[in-house]
């Protein structure tokens, strides 16, 4: 790819007809099918930025015709490092490796929130868990937000979504076509009806597709092809047999969840629309592991992220920008021609997909709360996060309470853990870890290129002083712009003023948004 093009040329590239004539499409007929109602008060021109005077009639169609399919492909729980073009030497995932080489694959990608249903609604709002007010597992969304799908509608999109829709309200959503929706799948967790959708689709207007899977989320199926004696372990876990086992049953599932990217971008090909499609695969967050999911480290925080666009982005690009999922909406906005609402925490990061900047965010953020409702409290440990590209900084919230989650058995539990407890009994390295797990202090500091696995907590050492203090300031001034009033205030308790009195960051939002 030419890396001097422009960003105006990168769109006009872009303008290449698609579909046919419409039809009734078949895959009404594939079974469970239930459509969500389109906002009656949505029309073409209420999105902020679109010239509701540019186009009308057939113009507007043609204006339609001209943008890219665009496919967010989300799965559940996949570790960001947890494929084989992600560096792991064990997991087999020829279907990601294989869209990593036909697009450009990011280094430095981050989910807003270590929980499903916050990070989810981030990615659809384009605004951070707060402002989207889904920063508890299964919150709504504030109802005075806009989502995805009505934007995408609003910009020409025939808009749809095919399995896992862990958000609400789900009026708030309202997709033309949602298609087998579930929270806990009631199929086979291992099959999409994304690829049949696909092959029927045969509107004029371009597609907006959405594709969830559960896979590789608990429960993992059982391991018949891995050998678990051989499996490379991360840092932070204790080598038991059962660990290795329920390892060996992850990536069984990464590996059937790879099969499931295959079967969509084998019908996109199918289709005829490879070449017009801006396909983008991530996760909602890390996997079920200690440190990873409902943990505000890189294990939860951090996710694979590639995007495919022939002749848009570089085939076998590798992309070292730092962004957030806030950022997709932003981004699919510019892609098909709209302009983001200046309100959103998400900025569009397509000049890095064209080639024209390498950089994106300064430093990311990161939030986590919980199950903390009706259904009881569970994998609860509120946190926020501030992360650069070489450290990050931890605020616990309620650094006292034990941290229970699915793991250590507040719910289910695993076999695994009852072994790493066991462990600890006897083994100075499996105590510290099991201790480190469920017991946060009130504040962490970690060098990322020393300590990638953040095992080794410098809070307190007087050498790291003057960043901790930077590192509060710029989180403070993040909270006070999100409306977190409870980790402002902790904040200021450390000393922070978080944007007041002239602290860092109070002439501009721009700290503030740089999220
Ligand atoms: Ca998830």
């Amino acid at each position: 790819m030419n890396r001097t093009v422009s960003r105006r040329s990168f769109l006009k590239k872009s303008a290449v007809s698609v579909f046919g004539f419409s039809v009734l499409p078949s895959y009404l007929a594939l079974g469970k099918v239930e459509t969500l109602e389109v906002n009656p008060q949505s029309r073409r021109g209420d999105v902020v930025g679109i010239d509701p005077h540019a186009a009308s009639g057939d113009e507007a169609v043609n204006r339609s015709q001209d943008k890219p399919n665009i496919i967010l492909f989300i799965s559940d729980d996949h570790g960001w490092q947890d494929s084989g073009c992600y560096g792991d030497g064990d997991v087999h995932t020829p279907n990601i490796d294989r869209l990593a080489k036909e697009g450009m694959r990011f280094m430095h990608g981050f989910a807003a929130s270590p929980l499903c249903s916050p990070s989810r609604s981030v990615i659809a709002t384009g605004m951070m868990p707060h402002r989207s007010g889904a920063h508890k597992f299964g919150a709504p969304i504030k109802r005075d937000l806009r989502t995805m799908s009505q934007y995408m509608k609003e910009l020409g999109y025939h808009t749809a979504h095919v399995g896992k829709l862990h958000v609400s309200p789900l009026q708030k959503f309202p997709y033309d076509d949602v298609i087998d929706r579930y929270a806990i799948p009631r199929g086979n967790k291992y099959e999409s009806k994304a690829p049949a959708f696909i092959r029927e689709y045969d509107r004029k207007e371009p597609l907006f597709l959405v594709v969830c899977t559960h896979p590789p989320h608990t429960p993992w199926k059982k391991n018949t092809t891995y050998d678990p004696a051989t499996l490379d372990l991360p840092p932070n876990f204790v080598d038991t047999p059962e660990t290795r086992s329920d390892r060996a049953n992850y990536y069984t599932d990464v590996t059937l969840m790879d099969k499931i990217v295959g079967e969509v971008l084998d019908a996109v090909k199918e289709k005829g629309m490879a070449d017009n499609t801006l396909f983008v695969y991530t996760t909602d967050q890390g996997a079920q592991w200690p440190f990873a999911k409902w943990c505000v480290y890189d294990g939860g925080l951090r996710v694979p992220l590639i995007a495919r666009w022939p002749g848009k982005v570089e085939a076998g690009s590798v992309s070292d920008a730092m962004l957030c999922l806030v950022d997709l909406l932003p981004t699919f906005m510019e892609a098909c021609g709209g302009n983001p609402p200046a309100e959103l925490d998400g900025r569009s990061f397509l000049a890095v997909l064209a080639g024209d900047k390498k950089t994106h965010r300064e430093v990311v953020f990161g939030s986590h709360t919980g199950n903390d409702g009706a259904a009881g409290i569970a994998n609860y440990c509120p946190a926020r996060t501030i992360r650069t590209r070489t450290h990050r900084y931890i605020l616990n919230l309620q650094p006292g309470t034990q941290f229970d989650t699915h793991i250590t058995g507040c719910v289910d539990g695993t076999s695994y853990w009852k072994t790493w407890v066991e462990r600890a009994k006897t083994d100075s390295k499996a105590r510290e870890i099991v201790l480190r797990y469920q017991h946060r202090p009130a504040e962490e500091l970690y060098d990322l290129d020393a300590d990638p696995w953040e095992m080794r907590n410098l809070v307190g050492k007087p050498e790291h002083a003057e960043l901790l203090k930077d590192l509060r300031e710029r989180l403070a001034v993040w909270c006070r712009q999100q409306g977190d009033d409870l980790a402002v205030e902790r904040l200021a308790e450390l000393g922070a003023k978080g944007g007041r009195e002239g602290g860092a960051g109070a002439a501009s939002g721009s700290a503030a948004r740089s999220c």
